[in-house]
Formats: structure tokens, sequence, C-alpha cells
């Protein structure tokens, strides 16, 4: 898969995107990440983004000149995505990594400043998301959330751990059940007996009633679209779940 990203902050992704999983994965040549300076497509010498809001008012806005041109210049597949890192997009989830790493191309556009020009949102961008509800000081540290989220999905990319991938929290619709390795006893802090006892049936179900468990306590909202058998209703009751 081919990623590109048009930012006027190019030196912020080697250090991030070359490291790990997501370095190791452009080695192997599963994900190529393309990091284009939007400043290469001003039209000035100056080499400006950005202007003064029409209406007036604080802040500066991104022209939209420099993004249509660097975005033309990639020769995009139709139909291929490209999407808008702003705090006004839509919350990025899981399925929306899944659903961007289906795909051959996938574009990336860092917003800076106090906004992008809303043309470039109704024309070039065929989405916007965003990573949370506070605000960044631009869509850089958003588009790396949105690499690695991607590029870790890719097949081959997690090696040996892939099939750990159904247990992500949020994969599953709930958060991952707790995990503990060595030693078996640390200050005094044991683990759970049952993980020692070899028997995995129990095992299976001591990790989903904790991952249920956590769920309820952090994050009862994702219990509404998880996928729940009786057994795990069952368990949620016992909890003090009250269903809606
Ligand atoms: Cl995508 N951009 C900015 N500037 N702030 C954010 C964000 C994006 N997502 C959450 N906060």
């Amino acid at each position: 898969m081919r990623l590109h990203i048009v930012t006027i902050f190019p030196e912020m992704f080697p250090a991030p995107l070359g490291a790990g999983i997501v370095g190791r994965a452009q080695e192997a040549g599963l994900a190529a990440v393309h990091v284009h300076d939007l400043r290469d497509f001003a039209h000035d010498r100056r080499r400006t983004t950005d202007d003064s809001p029409f209406g007036g008012g604080p802040g500066m806005v991104m022209r939209p000149e420099p993004l249509y041109e660097a975005v033309e210049s990639l020769q995009l597949p139709e139909g291929s995505p490209v999407v808008a890192l702003t705090p006004q997009g839509a919350p990025f989830r899981q399925a929306d990594a899944e659903r961007l790493a289906a795909e051959p191309v996938v574009t990336l556009l860092c917003g800076r400043y106090d906004g992008v020009d809303e043309r470039v949102v109704a024309g070039l961008a065929t989405e916007r998301l965003s990573i949370g509800d506070y605000v960044l000081t631009g869509g850089e540290l958003a588009a790396m959330v949105v690499v690695d989220a991607v590029v870790r999905l890719l097949p081959g990319a997690l090696g040996h751990a892939e099939e750990a991938i159904a247990d992500d929290s949020f994969t599953s619709g709930l958060l991952q059940y707790p995990q503990y390795t060595r030693p078996a006893d640390y200050r005094g802090m044991s683990v759970p007996e049952v993980l020692l006892s070899g028997d995995h049936a129990a095992i299976d179900r001591w990790r989903r009633n904790q991952a249920l468990r956590r769920t309820l306590e952090l994050r009862p909202d994702l219990l509404a679209q998880a996928t729940l058998s009786d057994e795990d209703r069952k368990e949620l009751r016992r909890l003090g779940w009250s269903e809606n």
C-alpha cells in the first residue's frame, strides 16, 4: 500500500514512521509512505501556504491552490481516499483503519493554522477525520496515528503477532483483557491462578469476563456496539450492567 502525506512540516515524519512495526513494514515493501512538502506547491517566492480569512477574524487559513496542486501531482487512482485531518472531522475509529488498510493508495492532508479553505473539503478531500476531542496544533500527529493504525493491519506487518489483532481492543468491540508475564509473583502481586492452570477453556472464559468487566468500568459506551453472547450478558448483569 502507498500512503501520501501532504504537510508543511515534512521533517516531523521520519522518526515515528521509521521505527518499530511501521518501519519494518516499509523495509519489507508492505507499505511505502511518501511525505510531500506543501510549500513546494506554493505560488510565491516566500512559499506561503496560508492567508487571512475572508470576513475577518483572527488566525490564518490554508489556501486552496497549493493543496489542490499537491494532490493533483500525485496522479491518484480514481476514487482513491483523500483524507483531511482536522478537529472538525468524524472520529477516527478502528473500522476506518480497516477500511483504509484495504485501499491501494491513501492520501492524508495535514491541516495547520486555524483551518483549511472550505473548497479543499468540497472539491479535493473525500472525507474528514479527527483523532479525538481535543485540539492539536496541526494534523501531522493525527496523520502519524492514522498511518500507524493502518499499517499494522497490513497482512504480514505484525509477523507472529498477527493473530493478536482479533483480541485487540476495539477489533472485538471490547477493551482487551489484562495480560501477565513472568515473574508469577512480583512485589507481592501475583498472577491470577487460572492463567497458570493450563485449562484453556477456563482461561478463555476468564479473559472474556475480564474484558467485559473492564469495558463496563471504563468504556460502557462500547457495550452497545459489541457482539455479546447470552453468557456475556449474564456476566455483565452480574456486574451491575443494565442494558440501554
Ligand atoms: Cl486531525 N487535527 C488537529 N489539528 N487537532 C486534532 C485532530 C486533528 N484530531 C484531534 N485533534
